[in-house]
């Protein structure tokens, strides 16, 4: 029976009972569960992706996928997600609850199984489709290897089957009813190993609601209750149940950005072939951001992917086609591109296969070639007609496009002749630039800081062989009222992009990056956060691939310094939190005598260059953050309502973000 371990993918749910009510060693299959869990412990990368905040959350995704699953099979109504104190989560679902049957001698719960062998957490087949399944197909049984203790309670109707696992997986006690019942459902609880997410083993309650929402938004009339219950005195519920889909999805982005939209009403399309689906919903607004976002299987493909080139193509032809039919593109007009079509359009695409296959370095893209003449073809036959039945939003869209198309000319001329005047040139970098020696882009790092001061001890601080400084003057321009016209010519900007050697846009060579690590180094107050997001929105908006290929990062000075004077003597640690600065005032309180002093940095200026140095720019020393792709988008939300016209969202959002913006002078 031992090699007959295969992944359970394939088996259902009948199978794989009828598997364990076989005569056999059942003692010898419960040694080889619990090994089966050792890969997931010795290599929690693999199966996760991080052992960081990112990783952390990913396990709440998977426990949830499987309630989302068995909602979308029909069976399942309502799923709890509860945030408990210390950090533990809930996940309850009113479904069948997972099959318990067990052996009649010695007994192995079908559910124990699913828990305990690697990749027997998806789903079983047989029957429904397999849409959940997160990022690398891991399941319950990788939350459970990486717990510091889970407890599962099924209901069946008649009893209630419960079990615990300690220590990743390893459990004294088989699966046994504790009681009668007559709902049906499945409850985990469980709480992440802390030597495994030895980073944090706290949740972010945005984070999750953020993805709880999206998996509301996509899996339409699934309705899911989180709650952060952690602090009894300050607990948080939201109600995430949207008949519309991603249709309010849609709607709800707008209403979080503060777009104006072009109509009332949400395009929506959907089509079917095969055993493949796929919907899409869109809108055009006011503003000049284009926010397509793509998901297979419920999986955000960050990279887009076939069903997003899809959308694209069939969505540039069909604007062309009906500006021509209509008479809104003029017979000596150039054709409108991609960019055109896409100003101000907030869209959706969801895609749901048998089979997902995801590339790519982050796993963000989706390979399926089938996927893209499925939404090709689907958008291309509906829009038409949905255009059609509504001339009125037509028109305005029409005349956005047209609008997109005259401004991108504009800007090319702007661009060829700030070309002309070489402000593009790499030969002329920014005056203010204090270049490294070394041309190595494996080695070499540009610090992007924010006033001279800073610069100048930066400048000192610095290793000058491979380090760079570009201090950044001069008032920010807003660039989320700016079209891409005036970032040619500003002052703040340019010079950023000059050193960067790359341009931007369209014209954007990442072959010309003059340096492997760009770095926003900003104080840690307000101003610092805000020219930390204004940056990110910037490259997010003009330069991607320097996110996605993980060139930007940004730095983490210390906020405190403790030191403690014994006579002559100095003893100093840097603390990167509140927390970190009690720990070393009590350490240094604990080691004798001595006057303890804590220091504020208010500012990275306050520092002197070897402090500087040693906590935030030496590589072996130093904690930076690497962008990716989700930081910027929220920088990007952050942006838009921060520095958009819409008093509303801005007022909720420095409500919400109160911390961060108290001083913040908008
Ligand atoms: C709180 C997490 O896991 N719910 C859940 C999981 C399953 C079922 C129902 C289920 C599936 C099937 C049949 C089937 C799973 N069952 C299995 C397996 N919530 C949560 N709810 N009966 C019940 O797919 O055929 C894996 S997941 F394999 F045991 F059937």
């Amino acid at each position: 029976m031992s090699d007959e371990i295969r992944t359970t993918e394939e088996m259902n749910s009948e199978e794989l009972n009828a598997n364990f009510n076989a005569e056999g060693e059942y003692g010898e299959e419960q040694i080889q569960v619990l090994e089966g869990l050792e890969p997931v412990r010795k290599r929690p990368g693999m199966y996760i992706g991080s052992t960081g905040p990112r990783g952390l959350h990913h396990l709440v995704y998977e426990i949830v996928d499987n309630a989302i699953d068995e909602a979308l099979a029909g069976y399942c109504t309502e799923i709890k997600v509860n945030i408990l104190p210390g950090d533990v989560i809930e996940v309850d679902d009113n479904g069948r609850g997972i099959p318990t049957q067990i052996h009649h001698k010695e007994g192995i719960s079908a559910a124990t199984v699913v828990y305990t062998i690697l990749h027997a957490g998806g789903k079983f087949g047989g029957g429904g489709y397999k849409v959940a399944g997160g990022l690398h197909g891991v399941g319950a049984s990788v939350v459970n290897a990486l717990s510091q203790w889970l407890e599962l309670t099924v209901c069946d109707g008649r009893e209630i089957h419960f079990q615990r696992f300690e220590n990743g997986g390893h459990y004294d006690e088989e699966m046994k009813v504790i009681g009668t019942t007559d709902r049906t459902g499945t409850n985990v609880k469980f709480k992440a190993d802390p030597t495994i997410f030895t980073e944090t083993t706290v949740y972010d309650y945005d984070i999750l609601l953020t993805r709880l929402r999206e998996q509301a938004f996509l899996n339409a009339g699934v309705r899911i209750v989180f709650s952060d219950l952690r602090d009894p005195e300050n607990t948080r519920t939201e109600i995430l149940h949207y008949k519309g889909g991603i249709r309010e999805f849609v709607e709800h982005i707008h209403k979080v950005k503060g777009y104006e939209p072009l109509s009332d009403k949400v395009i929506y399309l959907s089509g079917v072939k095969d055993d493949m689906t796929a919907e899409v919903a869109l809108m055009w607004n006011d503003s000049y951001n284009e926010d397509v976002r793509s998901f297979a299987n419920n999986i955000h493909t960050t990279d887009g992917g076939s069903h997003e080139t899809g959308f694209k193509n069939a969505l540039t032809k069909v604007i062309n086609e009906y500006g021509k039919k209509f008479g809104y593109i003029k017979e000596n007009q150039d054709k409108l591109i991609g960019d055109d079509v896409r100003e101000g359009i907030t869209a959706i695409i969801s895609v749901k296969l048998t089979n997902c296959e995801f590339e790519g370095q982050t796993k963000g893209r989706l390979g399926n070639p089938e996927a893209r003449p499925l939404v090709e073809d689907m958008v291309y036959q509906k829009l038409m007609y949905a255009l059609e039945e509504d001339p009125t939003t037509a028109q305005l869209v029409m005349e956005k496009v047209n609008n997109a198309q005259k401004a991108r000319e504009a800007a090319k001329k702007a661009r060829e002749t700030a070309r002309r005047k070489s402000a593009m040139d790499s030969a002329s970098l920014p005056g203010k630039l204090h270049d490294c020696y070394d041309k190595d882009t494996a080695l070499t790092e540009l610090y992007i800081v924010e006033g001279d001061s800073a610069g100048g001890t930066a400048k000192l601080g610095r290793n000058a062989r491979y380090q760079a400084i570009l201090p950044l003057w001069g008032k920010m321009l807003n660039v989320e009222k700016a079209r891409i016209d005036k970032v040619y010519s500003n002052e703040k900007l340019m010079p950023v992009v000059a050193a960067l050697g790359t341009s931007i846009g369209e014209d954007f060579d990442i072959s010309k990056l003059r340096y492997g690590k760009v770095v926003i180094m900003s104080d840690a107050d307000v101003d610092g956060y805000h020219i930390r997001t204004l940056m990110l929105t910037f490259f997010f908006r003009y330069m991607r691939e320097l996110i996605t290929n993980g060139n930007i990062y940004i730095a983490q000075p210390p906020l405190f310094k403790v030191a403690k004077r014994k006579g002559k003597k100095e003893k100093a640690k840097y603390a990167f939190s509140e927390e970190e600065r009690d720990m070393y005032i009590q350490e240094l309180s604990a080691e004798g005598d001595g006057t303890i002093n804590v220091q504020r940095y208010k500012g990275l200026g306050e520092m002197d260059p070897e402090q500087l140095w040693e906590t935030t720019m030496n590589p072996e020393t130093r904690i930076m953050l690497r962008v990716n792709i989700e930081d910027a988008e929220r920088a990007d939300e952050a942006f838009t309502i921060l520095m958009g016209d819409k008093v509303e969202p801005r007022k909720e959002f420095i409500e919400k973000n109160a911390v961060f913006v108290k001083d913040l002078d908008i």
